[in-house]
Order: C-alpha cells, then sequence, then structure tokens
C-alpha cells in the first residue's frame, strides 16, 4: 500500500489545510447561530451544541494508506478532513438538524451524500447521521470548494462515539475482543439512555423553555430597571428593584410577565415625562 504514497513528494500541509480551517471555524459559526437564535427567541433549540475539528495529519494519512488513496489525491476523495459535529439532546432532534441543512442545500452548501447510521447501526456500535457537503470558500489562497461532514448525533452517542475513538485510537486496528465487546454493551446503553429520555422529552422541552423565558423576562426587567437608575431616577429604580426581588421570590412566571409588563408602561411614561420636561 505505501506505494501509494510518493515520499518524495513534500507536502504543504499548512496550505492544504488552511480552507479547512476556515471552513470548520465558518460552520461552527453558522450553526452554533442557529441554536442561539433559537434560544433568543425563547424557543426550544434542537441543536445543543456544535464544535468542530480538522482531521490531524496522522489521520489523514492513515486513512488515505487505508484507502488507497495517493496523497495527492486527498482533498478530492477524503470527505471528512473537515469535520462538525452537531449534538442534539434527543434522537427526535437530529432529523430537525438534517431538515436545517438540507435547506441550506444549493445555497451556501451543497449536499452530496447522506449516510444514516443511526437507522443503520455501524457493527461497532457506532450511531450518527452524517451529512457530507461540498463547501465554498474564500480564503487568502483564493477560493476553494471543499467536502465537510456534519455528523449529527445525541449527546449520549456523542459521549460513547468520544471514548470508542480514543479506545480506537490507542489499540489501533488491534482493539482486544473483551474491549470491543465492552464498547459494545456501553453502546447498547447509550442506546436505552436515548430511549428512556425520549418518553420524557416533552417534559424536558417544557421546563427548558420555561427556564429561558425567565432568563429572557429577568433580562428585561433588570435593564428597564437600569435604564431608570442612569436616568437619575434613583429612588423609583430601587423601589422598583426591590419589588422585582419580591416577585422573583414567588417563582411564578406569569407574575413576572407582568411585573415586565407593568414597567415597560412605567418606563414610557418617564420617557414621556422626561421629554416633555
Ligand atoms: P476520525 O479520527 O474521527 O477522523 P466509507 O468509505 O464511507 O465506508 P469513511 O470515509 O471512513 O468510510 O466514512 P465513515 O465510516 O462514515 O466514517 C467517517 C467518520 O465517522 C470517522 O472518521 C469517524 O469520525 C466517524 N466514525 C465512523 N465509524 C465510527 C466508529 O465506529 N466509531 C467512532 N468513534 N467513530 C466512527 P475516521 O477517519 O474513521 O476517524
Amino acid at each position: 500500500m505505501e506505494n501509494n504514497l510518493d515520499r518524495k513528494d513534500v507536502i504543504d500541509w499548512k496550505k492544504i489545510l488552511l480552507p479547512y480551517e476556515q471552513a470548520v471555524s465558518e460552520l461552527e459559526m453558522k450553526f452554533g447561530n442557529i441554536a442561539d437564535g433559537y434560544r433568543k427567541m425563547g424557543e426550544y433549540s434542537p441543536i445543543e451544541m456544535v464544535y468542530g475539528r480538522v482531521k490531524n495529519t496522522i489521520s489523514i494519512i492513515d486513512k488515505a494508506r487505508r484507502k488507497n488513496i495517493p496523497i495527492s489525491e486527498i482533498e478530492q476523495h477524503i470527505e471528512d478532513i473537515a469535520g462538525i459535529r452537531i449534538v442534539t439532546k434527543f434522537v427526535e432532534d437530529i432529523a430537525k438538524v438534517v431538515l436545517l441543512i438540507r435547506e441550506r442545500d444549493g445555497k451556501d452548501m451543497t449536499i452530496t451524500q447522506e449516510k444514516d447510521y443511526i437507522s443503520n447501526t455501524k457493527k461497532s456500535g457506532y450511531r450518527s447521521y452524517h451529512v457530507i457537503v461540498k463547501y465554498p470558500i474564500y480564503t487568502s489562497l483564493g477560493y476553494r470548494e471543499i467536502f465537510a461532514e456534519l455528523q449529527i448525533r445525541t449527546l449520549s452517542m456523542n459521549f460513547w462515539a468520544t471514548i470508542e475513538h480514543s479506545m480506537r485510537y490507542k489499540y489501533s486496528e488491534n482493539m482486544p475482543e473483551d474491549m470491543q465487546k465492552r464498547l459494545k454493551l456501553c453502546a447498547e446503553a447509550a442506546y436505552r439512555l436515548d430511549d428512556e429520555m425520549a418518553k420524557i422529552r416533552s417534559d424536558i422541552i417544557e421546563a427548558q423553555k420555561e427556564t429561558e423565558i425567565k432568563t429572557i423576562l429577568v433580562n428585561e426587567i433588570l435593564d428597564k430597571i437600569s435604564q431608570l437608575h442612569s436616568s437619575a431616577k434613583i429612588e423609583e429604580a430601587e423601589e422598583l428593584n426591590g419589588q422585582f426581588f419580591e416577585v422573583y421570590a414567588e417563582d411564578n412566571i406569569e407574575k413576572l410577565y407582568n411585573f415586565n409588563k407593568q414597567l415597560t408602561v412605567l418606563t414610557e411614561l418617564y420617557r414621556v415625562h422626561k421629554t416633555v420636561l
């Protein structure tokens, strides 16, 4: 197999990897922003977290050897040099994330392949949904189109894959059978965890939504009180601050909502009063 790697060719890895590094950082930001958008609207986000990595040179060389790919052709044939992990809480959210990606097809990325390792769990126990895209990128080196692999999986699938990956790395191709069996058992436990969580999904989402709405309300209230304070309505602001803590202690979202409404009217009144004077 070694004859596939022309050992005389000196590869400028920095130059090869630069567009992938930039693509990973752009894609992390794009999907991270979607999650932030949901949260800012007080809505449940199907995306829990996003992180990416550029495959390291050792993994690229090993994969090229495994697949008989000449190093000069890695960019055309290795599709996961840029990898983005989009992690969800629940299995059900994976389909929603895939839809979000499909909506972008032909816009800022082009889907070339989808691999469903959730319906078709790998022999190792690996579960994840992969979408391979072509991603256009403008770097200091000019315009390029590169492959990126978006791996969508739950927290539980991600936990298992991360541990299994480090074991695979440790043992290279020769993982002891006993370890393989134990990892399979862990994969089954991860599957059961996803299954149990799915049953209480709606309760969890409801609780999370309430927390997000409460955070938005509290931020708005504190913002209005601080605006009053900085516009010299010191006594009024202090009085309202005290009232806020009383309402907050009651742990009743309806009351917080009404307090915020009253505060909006009050700040508006003070604003009009100030303008008239
Ligand atoms: P790394 O170190 O993460 O970069 P194919 O020709 O499609 O069969 P390919 O290109 O390897 O083979 O695609 P596949 O099987 O979809 O794997 C792509 C990536 O998915 C892997 O990259 C892993 O990141 C992840 N993956 C696939 N199978 C497993 C598994 O059994 N366990 C874990 N932990 N991850 C897996 P690399 O290059 O293998 O590894």
